[in-house]
């Protein structure tokens, strides 16, 4: 039996996606790209949140750059937009999708990432657009959802020297909301998409939709929007449970951080 490109399972109320061509550094090939959009769909399905990692020593080297070769102008066009396609199900769909980085998480591989809706870096995570070494243009979304998450400016800075940013500073660009210790970046992952998968299902579809959607519009239709998505997640029966829930001493209140000294 060949091996899956792309592994499934689920934990409780989270779906585990495993990008399994570590021979390839996960390099994201078409049949690759079908596999996750199989598996981002059922998760959708199945789980409450998902979160997606690379099997061996990296998260994912990107777009594979054998089959691109062979690619003819029109299939080339074509294959950018299914990877917008798919990338989008996970942005833009029904769930919370959080990344666990570990390794190379370059050009493909970053833009997968920057499609997941919380991105865990472990100490080895590294970052590259390394495209413009290639001879090539980000083609998966980069030039809008890494722009968007690390400024155009920074991002011309990528890919136009190759530099490469460690953990730590693909924080500080908005690459990654949290960094951990150099091999803990999936347990980190389940442990936030399990609390993610507690939330009203409501207020995460507006999270995950309402709130992209706002940052582009302009400041009045943004708050418009706001006040409509309000509005509705707070009549929903989720919300009347969840707030007697508070009311009556049942809810967890908010604790405050551990003060570090
Ligand atoms: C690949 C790919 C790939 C590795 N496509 N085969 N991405 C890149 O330009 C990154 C290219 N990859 C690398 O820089 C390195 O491979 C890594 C830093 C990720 C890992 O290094 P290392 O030393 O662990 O592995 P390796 O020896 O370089 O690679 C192992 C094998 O994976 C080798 O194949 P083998 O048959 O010789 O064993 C490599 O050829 C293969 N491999 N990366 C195909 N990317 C939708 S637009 C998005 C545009 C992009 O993503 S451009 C960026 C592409």
């Amino acid at each position: 039996m060949t091996k899956p490109l792309v592994t499934y399972a689920v934990e409780g109320d989270v779906a585990l996606i495993g990008l399994n061509r570590p021979e390839k550094r996960n390099a994201i090939s078409d049949a690759m790209i079908e596999a996750l959009a199989d598996v981002v769909e059922r998760a959708s399905r199945e789980a409450k949140a998902s979160v997606i990692y690379g099997a061996g020593d990296h998260f994912c080297a990107g777009l594979d750059l054998a089959e691109h070769l062979l690619k003819t102008l029109i299939e080339g066009f074509h294959g950018s937009r299914r990877w917008h396609a798919v990338f989008d199900s996970i942005q833009r769909g029904t769930i919370p999708f959080v990344s666990a980085l570990h390794g190379a998480v370059v050009g493909g591989g970053l833009e997968l990432a920057a499609s997941t809706h919380i991105r865990v870096a472990d100490a080895t995570a590294f970052f590259a657009l390394p495209e413009g070494q290639r001879g090539i243009f980000v083609g998966g979304s980069g030039s809008v959802r890494i722009a968007r998450l690390m400024s155009v400016a920074r991002m011309t800075d990528l890919m136009l020297t190759g530099r490469v940013l460690n953990a730590e500073e693909g924080e500080r660009c908005n690459l990654a909301q949290y960094v951990v210790e150099a091999g803990t970046a999936l347990d980190k992952a389940k442990e936030i998409a399990r609390i993610a998968a507690g939330n009203a299902r409501l207020s995460n579809y507006a999270v995950l939709n309402a709130l992209p959607r706002i940052q582009d519009m302009a400041q009045d239709d943004g708050l418009f929007v706001e006040s409509i998505v309000a509005a509705l997640t707070q009549t929903s029966p989720e919300a009347t449970e969840r707030l007697d829930a508070f009311l009556e001493g049942r809810a967890a209140r908010v604790a405050a951080p551990v003060r570090k000294r």
